[in-house]
């Protein structure tokens, strides 16, 4: 490089890093290495662009996109009609109680007079609230409705407290769902898995705050249940019922509709920024965000070929193709989701007391990535990104099927004119 350019890129790179250390999408350590994917950013103004309207690592709780139910949905109801529902931190009960079908022995139903309440959650909460990150994914939906902190209460804690004793093998939740029998929307948990966490998951919990906010009604508030490993319709919104059940398979809602109401996130990825019409030879920057599944997260790839070559025979995942690494973005120096300071809060699991992350990409939450393509003769092209898992499996494997949550390879057909 000539001495002139480099002085001029020296100076562009110095405000451009200012940008992004202050827009908080990078740490001015993620650009101390002088020969890392920090000179491609140097390099490309459009990069810098299409990096530059990446959502925050933390959704805004209204940015999330909603899947409710319920003619009306629950969080459209007036306030007081959602006082009278319970619908509000205030009136919020939670019946625990026995399956009729199929009793669990419990000495101690929490309904009626006996319900549990807010104030006695918040009670718990004293002593064993925790909060992590996790990445809310409908398993019918092509991407993440939205990353974020979410803090409750394990729901062991509220359980032990029916003191059951035997033939409890499955619990099954719904939420308020305008009286209404055809309206319920209910999922499931083995007893097992609310009882202790596998190693390296969070609790199942009854959340009450994201990003530090009080749970907003459209989010499930007061008190919805989180999953931390798990698609969105494990994670009921408007909690009004646990019950404790000998049922020993899945129950859920979602079964009747050919889901695999069994599976944990799967490790995908997609495109944000894809290629926008790009002149011959011009870099061509591309911007997406990847979700760690229970398998993690250990790299995300590209690979653009042309329209009309050959695709390769007995290989219809492409694990022979000229795959790239593409950049996964390092964790930030502002977190965003509405936390006034852009920091994660002291005692979120997975990140120590500073507010730095154990491992990155965090475990079950979503990354953003980035890929420079050096530029493409004129012609028509297919671009697809693609994740590999720590286990070394690519997408769309080890769990290709489609009703058991989205992890197709995504492709992107554009032309170099
Ligand atoms: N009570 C209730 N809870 C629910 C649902 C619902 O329709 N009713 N939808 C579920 C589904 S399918 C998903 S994907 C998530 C979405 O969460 P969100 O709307 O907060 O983004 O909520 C789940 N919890
Ligand atoms: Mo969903």
């Amino acid at each position: 490089m000539e001495d002139n350019v480099r002085k001029f890129l020296g100076e562009h790179f110095a405000v451009t890093r200012r940008h992004f250390v202050k827009s908080g999408l990078f740490s001015a350590a993620a650009f101390a290495s002088p020969h890392g994917f920090a000179d491609q950013i140097e390099q490309d103004p459009r990069l810098q662009q299409a990096l530059g309207k990446l959502e925050t690592w933390l959704t805004l709780p209204d940015d999330f996109q909603d899947v409710s139910r319920g003619k009306p949905k629950p969080h459209k109801l007036d306030d007081a009609k959602k006082s009278e529902v319970g619908l509000t931190r205030e009136t919020w009960k939670l019946n625990v109680i026995s399956d009729a079908d199929n009793p669990a022995r419990i000495k101690n139903p929490l309904a009626g007079d006996n319900a549990f309440t807010f104030a006695q959650l918040m009670e718990l909460a004293q002593d064993h609230a925790v909060r992590f990150s996790k990445v809310m994914t409908c398993l019918n939906i092509g991407c993440p409705l939205g990353n974020g902190i979410w803090e409750g209460v394990p729901l062991r804690e509220v359980l032990w407290k029916t003191q059951p004793s035997e033939n409890l093998r499955r619990v099954f939740y719904y939420g308020y769902h305008n009286n209404e029998a055809d309206q319920m929307f209910r999922s499931s948990m083995p007893v097992g898995r609310i009882l202790e966490d596998p190693h390296g998951l969070p609790p199942v919990i009854l959340c009450y705050k994201l990003n530090g906010q009080w749970l907003t009604s459209e989010r499930g508030g007061p008190v919805r249940v989180v999953v931390p490993e798990a698609y969105g319709f494990k994670s009921i919104k408007w909690l009004t019922n646990v019950v404790l059940s000998n049922i020993a398979t899945a129950n859920d809602t979602y079964a009747g509709q050919n889901n695999d109401v069994d599976s944990p996130l799967k490790t995908f990825c997609a495109t944000l920024t894809a290629p926008n019409a790009p002149k011959p030879n011009e870099p061509i920057p591309i911007t997406g965000w990847a979700q760690a599944g229970i398998s993690g997260l250990s790299k995300v790839q590209v690979w653009v070929s042309e329209r009309d070559a050959p695709l390769p025979e007995d290989d219809p995942y492409f694990t022979t193709a000229p795959w790239q690494d593409a950049t996964i973005l390092p964790a930030p120096s502002d977190y965003g989701g509405g936390y006034p300071d852009g920091k994660i809060p002291p005692a979120t699991m997975g990140f120590d007391a500073g507010g730095q992350p154990h491992s990155w990409p965090m475990h079950l939450s979503r990354a953003h990535w980035f890929y420079l393509h050096s530029g493409l003769p004129a012609g028509k092209y297919t671009l697809r990104c693609r994740t590999i898992d720590n286990n070394g499996a690519a997408q769309p494997m080890p769990r290709p099927f489609r009703k058991s949550g989205h992890a197709k390879i995504e492709t992107i057909r554009f032309e170099v004119a």
